[in-house]
């Protein structure tokens, strides 16, 4: 069996070869197979006189192009997707009956869409926003679709509300402004008049809202879910991803300025990584809660979206992995028409009865009819399941099947009686049969009240420079906020998370501080909420900036690449212009023009040695900003020989000689980079950015 299923991966790219269509070769053609005789210039009457309606190359190039568009996803219109597979590494199956999830052999297919949520199509990359991380498993028994966040939890406890929070999310309705921002009086509104909302706004505030690379963020199935096993056993079950690079961020003002540099930044870097064969990977952890256990944890109810269960409650087990190995063909083909649906389950998984998840079931499904143009999207080759499709629903626009036969109904003997049901037994889907009573009622469960708790405990878990940052975010966000009563409100929300938090964001808006806490910290936290515990193990795929000019020493440039790219980095010569540089031993090619890229654009620095290139560096005020602003936004930066000449320059704090301080690693000296320096600047790499520096980009 795991041989036969090792054949769904071949399946769905069999799919997807069928779906193919290059016409790149042969005579162009009009839509109806006519070949086309001249494509420039449209039928008219002499040389200067009107069109002819006859036309019909004119009119139907035109008409094609006028409807090229379809709208734009409600949320998470901007995304990047890319195909890969799953696979688990051991049988699940004392819990699930999910085939995908019992038989380690089986790589299992997969699509994932990564997003932001608040931005059009078009907009950055990098707002403070939070990241949608969508995959389709394109399983045997069907498609499996977990539509997650890079949060544990989401804004609201019921969808009903969830209207009403995009709304108020989105840009306001009289001018269309601002373009993927939360930082407007609207949003601001709504959520300081919902406390529901305070644990996620924190999260929101906080580093994970603009993730380095979508390589680098987790990801959450943010409900909790059910695994339902062979005999009828339930176990609820959170779903976490762990990137295989670890979990990293930008620094607010760096990701403004990407948004100018390099609007496609986190798109790019995805499509960078796989096209070079440096593929992300992520392992799938479950948090495992048998049912007895349903009601364990105080002020936690399983079914509310706004909570997370602490991993020193419930830990997560690793469960399997994922890998991005193939960029889509095409963008709209593939990432603009996928469709993913909450519902989309297999047998084996099941739904909670969490209110957002229950909004969800219904939306996902609805919101396609709009934006795909009518029922038939799951026809589509990126939707397609590898599982086959047989049912009696037909027609409706952009039918892509010929339907065969005239059992188009159920029970029929015409067809044989044919497709027929399949019954637990022969894998069709059973509901899970919880058990229910109770009245009609609209009301927020008592289980649910606790709106501020855990973004209390979220805050208690940062290490000082986390908070900080926290602090820079909350004052960005609210200081941009127009009414002085929505600040104030907000301000006296967030005495209820943490007074100090309070006091500190309404200094830097102007706003009176809360004389004493609203309620009293309840002291408790999760280290594992804070970024700054996460492993940082590896330089693997991180983009180092060499800057080089005329006169620089080719054996430190050479040894450099060299034991930075033999540690997974991507290391890139910038130089003044695009042209090779001169060396005492020949020309050097160059990656590109410093002009045409920013240093908010790579990962860390480094200045080799060679005192002619430094001298001209120093006159060069782009170069000279590069590397300041490097230093503001803590990365790390060598510096060899010479190179100390630009850091004192702009009046970077050098430790002295040889060594390392902050993330700045010096070796003083000529020649080639020695080991000890490459390790140490690997090492401060790794350690991905260094807050501890006196100039901070978000002192607070
Ligand atoms: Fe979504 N959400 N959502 N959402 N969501 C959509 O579906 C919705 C929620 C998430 O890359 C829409 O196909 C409701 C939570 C992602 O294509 C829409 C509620 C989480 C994506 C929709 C939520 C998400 C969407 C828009 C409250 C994290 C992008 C286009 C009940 C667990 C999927 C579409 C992609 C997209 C509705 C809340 C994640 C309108 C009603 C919670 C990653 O159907």
């Amino acid at each position: 069996m795991g041989r036969e299923r090792q054949e769904e991966r071949s399946a769905k790219d069999r799919q997807l070869d069928e779906a193919r269509w290059d016409p790149s070769e042969g005579y162009l053609t009009t839509d109806q197979g006519i070949r086309v005789a001249d494509t420039d210039n449209s039928l008219t009457v002499g040389d200067r006189g009107p069109s002819l309606l006859e036309d019909f190359h004119l009119r139907e190039k035109i008409m094609r192009f006028d409807h090229e568009r379809i709208p734009e996803r409600v949320v998470h219109a901007r995304g990047s997707g890319a195909h890969g597979y799953f696979q688990v590494y051991e049988s699940l199956a004392r819990y699930t009956s999910a085939e995908f999830l019992r038989d380690p052999s089986v790589r299992t297919p997969v699509f994932v869409r990564f997003s932001t949520v608040q931005g059009s199509r078009g907009s950055a990359d990098t707002p403070r926003d939070v990241r949608g991380f969508a995959t389709k498993f394109y399983t045997s028994q069907g498609n499996f679709d977990l539509v997650g966040n890079n949060m544990p939890v989401f804004f609201i406890q019921d969808g009903i509300k969830f209207p009403d929070f995009v709304h108020a999310l989105k840009p306001e309705a009289p001018n269309e402004m601002p373009t993927a921002a939360s930082a407007h009086d609207t949003f601001w509104d709504f959520v300081s008049l919902q406390p529901e909302t305070m644990h996620h706004v924190i999260w929101l505030m906080s580093d994970r809202a603009i993730p380095r690379s979508y390589r680098m963020m987790q990801g959450f199935g943010v409900h909790t879910f059910r695994l339902v096993n062979d005999d009828g056993r339930s176990t609820f079950v959170k779903f976490h991803w762990a990137p295989k690079l670890g979990t990293h961020s930008l620094v607010w003002d760096e990701a403004q300025k990407i948004a100018g540099k390099d609007p496609d930044f986190n798109r790019r870097d995805l499509w960078e990584a796989i096209d070079t064969g440096q593929y992300p990977e992520w392992e799938l952890g479950l948090q495992i809660i048998p049912p007895e256990r349903e009601f364990d944890f105080p002020d936690i109810d399983l079914l509310d979206a706004t909570k997370i269960v602490p991993e020193e409650l419930v830990p997560v087990t690793p469960i399997g992995r994922m890998v991005l190995d193939r960029n889509p063909e095409n963008f709209f083909a593939e990432t603009e028409q996928v469709a993913f649906c909450v519902g989309n389950v297999v047998p084996g998984i099941d739904f909670t009865d969490d209110p957002m998840l229950q909004a969800r079931l219904f939306s996902y499904l609805d919101t396609q009819l709009t934006r795909l143009g009518g029922p038939n999207f799951a026809q589509l080759p990126i939707n397609r399941p590898v599982a086959p499709v047989a049912n009696h629903q037909q027609d409706g626009f952009h039918q892509q099947f010929v339907r065969q036969g005239v059992a188009n109904y159920h029970p029929n003997s015409t067809g044989g009686g044919c497709p027929v049901v399949a019954g637990g037994a022969n894998g069709g889907f059973v509901h899970f049969p919880e058990r229910l009573d109770g009245e009609k009622v609209r009301r927020r469960a008592p289980s649910y009240a606790d709106h501020y708790g855990q973004a209390t405990l979220f805050w208690n878990s940062m290490s000082d420079w986390e908070r900080r940052h926290i602090i820079a975010a909350y004052r960005f966000e609210l200081g941009k906020v127009t009414r002085p009563e929505i600040q104030r409100r907000s301000v006296a929300q967030l005495n209820r998370v943490d007074h100090d938090l309070a006091v500190a964001v309404a200094v830097g808006i102007g706003v009176s501080p809360p004389d004493r806490p609203e309620v009293d910290n309840h002291g408790r936290r999760s280290d594992r909420l804070s970024q700054a515990t996460a492993p940082h193990d590896t330089i693997a795929t991180r983009k180092i900036a060499i800057l080089v000019a005329d006169g620089i020493d080719r054996e430190c440039v050479t040894s450099l690449v060299d034991g930075l790219v033999a540690r997974g980095a991507v290391a890139e010569l910038l130089a003044p212009t695009g042209c090779e540089v001169r060396t005492g031993a020949g020309g050097l090619a160059v990656t590109r023009a410093v002009t045409t890229v920013a240093s908010v654009l790579y990962d860390a620095v480094v200045l080799p040695d060679g005192t002619p290139a430094i001298t001209a560096m120093r006159a060069d005020g782009y170069l000279v900003h590069f590397v300041a602003e490097a230093y503001k936004h803590g990365k790390p930066i060598g510096a060899l020989g010479a190179g100390r000449m630009l850091l004192e320059h702009a009046r970077l704090p050098v430790p002295e000689a040889t060594g390392s301080d902050a993330g700045m690693v010096l070796q003083s000296g000529s020649g080639a980079a020695t080991e000890t320096f490459v390790e140490a600047f690997a090492a401060a790499v790794a350690a991905h950015r260094h807050h501890d520096r006196p100039v901070d980009a978000v002192a607070a």
